[in-house]
């Protein structure tokens, strides 16, 4: 059931990313439209993100950040959580289930998203330095392990655990984030996995929606 009063999500005014959707309040939007809640969003430009109205909000500075009523949360695991929790469609009603799709969100953030995040940085951020090539190898492997192992897991199956979840929603949106490297190329399983996950109607109107702020095309 939609909430009276739709909660507001910040998200940048302009994304590094020009749309492609890999600033993290996709996955937050991603979370919305699957429980079918409207929202809001208020665009924030990389100087108001450190001013203090913004910072009262996300003590880091960032995006995105949820606002419902008096609650303010940051970090997307925690607003992905919160969405899950209190709208059905993203965790098993069974407690076990419930706790293993969980599980996967904390595995998408704990184990995936550091090297994943240190390999974009790297190719970013690092790649004018001296030794950029020298470690560019080492972070690509980081990344590799994890990946092989998260592919046996997953096998032939669609989802992580059952039915798709919170769990494939946070690790679908992590992965996405290594396209540009070509290792989820790598990693076939991984690649259809994240295909999957991007051709569910929820993401590409999450994907649209930030999409159409970059672009200043309609959704
Ligand atoms: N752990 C926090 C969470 O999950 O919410 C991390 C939040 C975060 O890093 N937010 C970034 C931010 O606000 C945007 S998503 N950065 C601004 C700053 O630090 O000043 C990271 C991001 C940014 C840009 C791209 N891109 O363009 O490809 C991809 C991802």
């Amino acid at each position: 059931m939609p909430l009276p009063n739709p909660p507001t999500i910040t998200a940048f005014e302009r994304s590094p990313d020009g749309g492609k959707g890999l600033a993290r309040d996709t996955r937050v939007r991603w979370a919305l439209e699957e429980v079918s809640q409207p929202y809001e969003v208020r665009l924030v430009s990389f100087k108001a993100m450190k001013e203090p109205a913004h910072l009262a909000l996300h003590p880091f500075g960032k995006i995105p950040t949820y606002e419902e009523g008096d609650l303010v949360l940051f970090e997307t695991g925690a607003i992905v959580l919160f969405i899950a929790e209190r709208h059905a469609g993203l965790l098993p009603k069974d407690a076990n289930a419930r706790a293993r799709a969980i599980t996967w969100m904390f595995a998408a953030l704990n184990t995936v998203e550091p090297p994943v995040f240190d390999l974009a940085n790297a190719r970013i951020h690092e790649s004018d330095r001296s030794w950029s090539n020298e470690r560019l190898p080492l972070v690509k492997d980081r990344v590799r392990l994890p990946l092989a192992q998260l592919s046996a897991r997953l096998g032939d199956a669609d989802w992580l655990d059952g039915a798709f979840s919170a769990g494939d929603l946070m690790m679908v949106s992590v992965l996405l984030r290594l396209r540009a490297s070509g290792i989820l190329d790598e990693f076939s399983t991984l690649a259809a996995y994240v295909a999957r996950g991007e051709s569910r109607p929820a993401y590409q109107r999450a994907f649209a929606a930030q999409s159409a702020v970059n672009t200043g095309k309609a959704v």
